[in-house]
Parts: C-alpha cells; sequence; structure tokens
C-alpha cells in the first residue's frame, strides 16, 4: 500500500460516506472500507477528486494503509454489526490505535466494547454525531467519549471537520470517558423527540384552535424564527408547512400519513431516564405522541368518541392565541431542555464522568438537529453558574417564564376547551408547577403506602421513619 491515510472511515452508507469525504475535503488521506466494496468503488468514482482516498477491499489492506496510531471511523449499523466490524478488525490492530464507533450505540454496548478494548492496549471511542447526511458532510455535531489520551490524537481532527457555532468554535468537545460521548448524542435526540413534538402541537394548535391554514402557519413559524425561537428545527418546520404536494395541489402536510416513525433513541433516553429517576417527561410524551399516532387501529376505533362544540376564533381572536401560543411553546422548550440536562447531570454523577454541561450546550450550537440561538443562553446560564441545580433556576429563564406563564396557562385551557391534545405542552407546566409546590401529593402516597404495605413514612417535624398501625389502634411506631 503506498498511500498512508491519516484516518480510515469502514462503513460507507449515507453516513460514513459523507464524513469520509468530509475527512478528505478537509485535507486528511482518507482509508475506505465497506463490507460491500461496491459502494467503496461508487464512493471513488463519484468523488475521488474532492481529496486523497485510500480504498481497500480487505480488512487487512485497510487497516495497513493507516498511519499509526491507527484511526479508524466505524459507520456501520448499529447493535451486532458494529461488533461484528470490531471483530474482524481488533486482531489487527496494536496498542495505541484508535477505533471511533460514530454510529447511534446504546451506552451500555459502548461501555462494553471500550472495557474488552482496554484490555488490548485499544482505545475505544462511542461518539455521537449529529447533523445527519447533511451535517456529516458539510459539518456535524460531534460528541466523542472515550479517553483523554485519545482525543489528543483525534480531537484536532475533529475540530476540524465538525461545525462551527456563530462565534467560530468548532462543534465538538471530549465529553467523558467510555459512554459518556453515546449517552450525550443519546439525551441530544431525546431533547429532539420533545423539541419536535412541542412544535407539532403548537401547529395542531394553530390549525384547530386558531383556524390557520397551512401556509399561514409557515409564516407563523417563519416570524417566530427571527425571534427567540430561531432554531434549525422551526427553519424547517416552516419550509415543510409551506410546500404543496405536486400531485394533488393540496398542502403536503395533508398529504402525509400520520404515524410518526422512531428509531430508538428517544425510547432509550427515557427508559435510562426511568433508571436513573429522572423526570423526562416531554420526552416521554414525545415518544408515547409517536407511538400513539402509530396505533392506526385504535385510533380508528376511537374516531366517533364524544368532544367538545369546536368554536371558532375571530381575527383578532386567533392572532392573540397564535401570540399565546409562542409563549407557551418557548416555556415549554425551557421545561424539556432543563429535564434533558437533568438527566445529563445524573448520568454524569452515576457514570463519573464529570460532564461539562455548559461545554454540551456549547457544542449542539451547530450542525446538529436541535441547533438554535437558545443553546448559547444554555452556555451561558452554566457558564454563570458550574453549580446550576436546574435551567429553571436560571434567573434570565425563570424571568421568561415567569412573563410566559399566564399565556402557556391559556393555551392550554383553549387546548383542552377544543379538545386538542396538547401532551408535551401540558407535561411541561405541570413538571413547572410541580417543582414550585410548596406540598405535592407525595405525602398521601406515602400514607397510602404505609397503610397497605407498611412502607413507612419520615416526619416533617422530626427525623427517623415511622409506621403508623392502621389495623390496630392507629398509633405510630419508630420503624
Ligand atoms: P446504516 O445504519 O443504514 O448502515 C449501513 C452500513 O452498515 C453499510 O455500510 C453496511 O454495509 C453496514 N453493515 C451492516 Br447493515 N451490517 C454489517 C455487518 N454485519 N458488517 C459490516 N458492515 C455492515 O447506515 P447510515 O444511515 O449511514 O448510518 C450509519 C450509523 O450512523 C448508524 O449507526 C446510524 O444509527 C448512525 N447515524 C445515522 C444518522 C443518519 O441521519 N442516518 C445520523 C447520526 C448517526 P453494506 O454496504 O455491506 O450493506
Amino acid at each position: 500500500m503506498s498511500t498512508t491515510a491519516q484516518i480510515g472511515v469502514s462503513g460507507l452508507a449515507v453516513m460514513g460516506r459523507n464524513l469520509a469525504r468530509n475527512f478528505a475535503r478537509n485535507g486528511y488521506a482518507v482509508a475506505l472500507h465497506n463490507r460491500t466494496p461496491a459502494r467503496t468503488r461508487e464512493l471513488v468514482a463519484e468523488f475521488g477528486q474532492e481529496g486523497t482516498f485510500v480504498p481497500a477491499e480487505s480488512a487487512e489492506d485497510f487497516v495497513a494503509a493507516l498511519e499509526r496510531p491507527r484511526r479508524l471511523v466505524i459507520m456501520v449499523k448499529a447493535g451486532d454489526p458494529t461488533d461484528a466490524v470490531i471483530r474482524e478488525f481488533a486482531p489487527l490492530l496494536d496498542t495505541g490505535d484508535v477505533i471511533i464507533d460514530g454510529g447511534n450505540a446504546h451506552l451500555a454496548d459502548t461501555r462494553r466494547r471500550e472495557q474488552e478494548l482496554r484490555a488490548q492496549g485499544i482505545h475505544f471511542v462511542g461518539t455521537g454525531i449529529s447533523g445527519g447526511e447533511e451535517g456529516a458532510l458539510h459539518g456535524p455535531s460531534i460528541m466523542p467519549g472515550g479517553s483523554a489520551e485519545s482525543y489528543a490524537s483525534l480531537g484536532p481532527m475533529l475540530e476540524k471537520i465538525a461545525a462551527k457555532a456563530a462565534d467560530g468554535a468548532p462543534c465538538v468537545t471530549h465529553v467523558g470517558a467510555d459512554g459518556a460521548g453515546h449517552f450525550v448524542k443519546m439525551v441530544h435526540n431525546g431533547i429532539e423527540y420533545a423539541d419536535m413534538q412541542l412544535i407539532g402541537e403548537a401547529y395542531q394548535l394553530l390549525r384547530d384552535v386558531a383556524g390557520y391554514p397551512p401556509k399561514e402557519i409557515a409564516g407563523i413559524f417563519r416570524a417566530w424564527n427571527t425571534g427567540r425561537l430561531d432554531s434549525y428545527l422551526i427553519e424547517i418546520t416552516a419550509e415543510v408547512l409551506s410546500h404543496v404536494d405536486a400531485a394533488t395541489g393540496r398542502p403536503f402536510v395533508d398529504v402525509v400519513a400520520d404515524r410518526a416513525e422512531q428509531k430508538g433513541t428517544g425510547r432509550w433516553t427515557v427508559q435510562l431516564a426511568l433508571e436513573l429517576g429522572v423526570p423526562v417527561s416531554g420526552i416521554a410524551e414525545a415518544v408515547f405522541a409517536r407511538s400513539l399516532s402509530g396505533h392506526t387501529a385504535l385510533r380508528e376505533a376511537s374516531r366517533g368518541l364524544a368532544g367538545p362544540t369546536p368554536r371558532a376564533l375571530g381575527d383578532a381572536e386567533a392572532a392573540r392565541f397564535a401570540d399565546r401560543v409562542e409563549q407557551a411553546l418557548y416555556a415549554s422548550k425551557i421545561v424539556s431542555y432543563a429535564q434533558g440536562f437533568h438527566e445529563l447531570a445524573a448520568g454524569s454523577a452515576e457514570y463519573d464522568w464529570r460532564l461539562d454541561l455548559g461545554a454540551i450546550a456549547a457544542i449542539w450550537r451547530g450542525g446538529c438537529i436541535i441547533r438554535a440561538a437558545f443553546l448559547d443562553r444554555i452556555r451561558a446560564a452554566y457558564d454563570n453558574r458550574p453549580d446550576l441545580p436546574s435551567l429553571l433556576s436560571d434567573d434570565e429563564f425563570a424571568e421568561e417564564i415567569a412573563e410566559a406563564q399566564d399565556d402557556w396557562r391559556a393555551v392550554l385551557v383553549g387546548a383542552t376547551e377544543q379538545g386538542v391534545p396538547a401532551p408535551g405542552f401540558a407535561a411541561a407546566l405541570a413538571h413547572y408547577d410541580a417543582l414550585r409546590a410548596e406540598r405535592l401529593p407525595a405525602a398521601l402516597t406515602q400514607g397510602q403506602r404505609d397503610f397497605f404495605g407498611a412502607h413507612t413514612y419520615r416526619r416533617t417535624d422530626r427525623e427517623g421513619t415511622f409506621h403508623t398501625l392502621w389495623g390496630g389502634d392507629r398509633s405510630e411506631v419508630e420503624a
């Protein structure tokens, strides 16, 4: 093999292909490998002129093409394929070499793989990559885990290919050891689910309560995108809503089947949150809303159930309602990010990753699906106070919610009165009100648990654990 490559990419479907091109366009010589060699040949035929590619058909040739310490990126389907590729490459590698898994792996798999490869002296860097195929080509947000030593060798290359935030900073940082990168990417995706659900609810409220057609709603989203909601997801929402189906002349959104699909990272975020004991109700509602949408037979069977009598809003009332939806959307967004960052903090404590939450907000400012001006504010909140208990404790966010709350509540009243589901908005408000509450019905829950199962309770007025003799004279004993 005559040319030496600085990095290799194995797995040349949409993501790997574009990531390889991104490295090459940034001046790196890139070794290429794919299980089916035709993909490798296609890449070289189509884009060979973009940079230096070293195609290899066998794992041996691929590994031999890499300079040392070898850096090879795996971009194959997550799960068994990743293990299969690792099994193929690992015996060919030497101490100090680095395997980067850019797929959407579960953090438990990443932790296992990292441990197994560490025993062989190989660095395993589970890396979150967000931005889809466009991001992979033009600059994604990159969330590498693994050892600090591996980042020293890999970091400068990732910084070159990553998206750049508005201030020029590359959207990549070493987030933490072993599975931290994939954990952070998973929570990113969970937040993305919640963001999309909240936007979907705003759309449906504007349509079914305020009575606007998709084209006008696109204009409202466009206007919102010039303000504090400025984000990639709001921008593409306006694009999708203004698109007209060529075949029927109808709004595109009206000809698409209303069954949302999911690949699993949102569900993982909720599953792990349940294990960590973190209330991520906004993300959970988003996952549930997608699954409910797919229960076609159940929805069909329920369609005739009674609802409220519809009431049309006048022009001025509709416009006022739209402004209120903006407030509700913004307040709910703050809550769902607060929940996501709570999960990041809890995972960090559980696995001793010492995640820098401000730095994570900073690398989500560009390249990824949730990129938004808003993330600069989150970074600033953590910069001001690294031990911030919650984003809701930040003075500026708290003030904005205080201003939004009357409208937020009014929107939910309107949604309920008109029978329009808004589970994300409602969950966010309930979370906010629960956090604010002086007393929660958890006291009653504890009483019930003690009644039926002698599970004991604590008191507000003195230390200790107590049980009431419910079946006897109802006196209290110290447990
Ligand atoms: P896919 O997830 O569709 O995977 C296709 C690739 O996996 C092909 O290169 C295929 O090789 C290879 N592969 C499979 Br399938 N089984 C294999 C095996 N047993 N051994 C070796 N290779 C195998 O590709 P993608 O959409 O480019 O995504 C790649 C990774 O990036 C995934 O983990 C995905 O979750 C993650 N990701 C995707 C996006 C996105 O927007 N698509 C964004 C962020 C992260 P073949 O050509 O021989 O069939």
